[in-house]
């Protein structure tokens, strides 16, 4: 067996749970630095060892430079290089349109039920949405630019801090305020929300939950009071019930301006930030307790070849060693499932095959520490 017969799609390479352990003990006795040089040192040590690897039993060939993907891979879904926003037509519309909420009322839902793509995460478990996801809806008479974000709560760590200022973000840079709230809780509008000078559209979602509409009349009258809004709209994000009407309530309200984006454009960030997330959603999902919560991911190779699956790397960092246990699981059968089902995911999502590997790394405290937030690509 070589060296490079031990790569498994969505296994742990052993190889690299041994410099890890090594780089936690880097990270333990000297520091972050140190225990980066350490980790880079591994990663260049581990590239230079990869002249072939076993994919579905066959050798491929040798990664060349040439087919490396690094930050936007475009294609269709993306848009392309060659495309060009268009010139401003008389009477087209576009703005940029922020989705915000509490955690869980349904706002990754809603932008996908306007893209008709999976395109944000979705999970049953509040504080899925970590960054702000931006998706573009295009027609030939508008172009909205839909800001998904993370829910916004009381901040109890670095990280929730850091995913509240996404939102605020977001609600600065729109041209309309969609508050998404959940038609079956208590009325409540979010100071940052009511503060805002943009439009405000409520969005009273999860309609599909409550037997009699009528019931709303009252939550409708209690919004009322509290915040204005140009219009209040019942929809549920699962079923599309009034979606439409909440869509013709952004469009009138859209400023006359030219396009921002080509018009096959959908979303902004590159593959490996939607491939990280879809790693993330499944550990929501098969994972409960803290561990979704302590874990973080981040796609550290993306590499594009032509005569082979694309080849993606995925670093899974946690809080502890015990939260490494669990999500490896006993003799690596809990990491084996996640990463046979996070691969699915993303070939789903990518329309094509691909050879997912994952590693799970150790990085202490990373929810309360500004310098691994920072690493961890969070604008602290
Ligand atoms: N019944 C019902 N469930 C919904 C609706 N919209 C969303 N959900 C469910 O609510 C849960 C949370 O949905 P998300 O779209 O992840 O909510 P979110 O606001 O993005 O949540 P965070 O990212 O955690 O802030 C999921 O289980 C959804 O399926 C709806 O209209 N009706
Ligand atoms: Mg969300």
């Amino acid at each position: 067996m070589t060296d490079a017969d031990d790569t498994h799609r969505g296994r742990v390479d052993n190889r690299d749970e041994v410099r890890e352990e090594a780089r936690d003990e880097a990270r333990d006795d000297v520091g972050d630095e140190a225990a980066d040089a350490a980790a880079d040192e591994a990663r260049d040590e581990r590239s230079d060892q990869e002249p072939a690897r076993e994919v579905g039993g066959e050798i491929v060939e040798e990664i060349s430079e040439s087919d490396s993907a690094t930050g936007s891979v475009l294609d269709d879904f993306f848009g392309d290089d060659e495309s060009v926003v268009p010139q401003h037509t008389p009477g087209f519309r576009a703005g940029y349109v922020a989705l915000i909420g509490r955690p869980n009322v349904g706002k990754s839902t809603l932008m996908n039920r306007f893209l008709k793509e999976r395109l944000a995460i979705v999970t049953a478990k509040p504080q899925t949405t970590r960054r702000k996801t931006l998706g573009i809806l295009n027609s030939s008479e508008y172009q909205i630019v839909l800001l998904d974000t993370p829910g916004i709560m009381e901040p109890r760590y670095d990280l929730h801090e850091a995913m509240v200022r996404e939102a605020t973000d977001a609600l600065n840079q729109a041209d309309i305020v969609v508050f998404l709230a959940d038609a079956s809780a208590p009325a409540e509008v979010l100071p940052a929300v009511a503060a805002s000078t943009a439009p405000r559209i409520l969005a009273l979602n999860k309609v599909d939950r409550i037997g009699d509409k009528g019931a709303l009349l009252p939550l409708l009258g209690e919004y009322g009071a509290l915040a204005d809004f140009q219009a209040i709209v019942p929809i549920s994000a699962l079923s599309g019930e009034g979606v439409d009407k909440l869509l013709s309530e952004l469009v009138s309200r859209l400023p006359e301006a030219p396009p921002f984006y080509p018009p096959d454009q959908i979303a902004e960030q590159p593959e490996r930030f939607f491939v990280a997330e879809i790693v993330r959603e499944r550990i929501f999902e098969l994972y409960d307790q803290e561990i979704p919560y302590s874990t973080e991911v981040i796609v550290d190779t993306f590499q594009e070849r032509k005569k082979a699956k694309d080849f993606i790397e995925a670093v899974v960092y946690v809080e502890s060693d015990s939260q490494k246990a669990i999500l490896i699981g006993k003799g690596g059968r809990a990491i084996r499932v996640l990463g046979e089902d996070a691969r699915e995911a993303v070939e789903s999502f990518l329309g094509r095959e691909v050879f997912l590997s994952l590693r799970v790394k150790r990085m202490p405290k990373w929810r309360k520490k500004a310098g691994a937030l920072k690493k961890l690509g969070y604008r602290m």
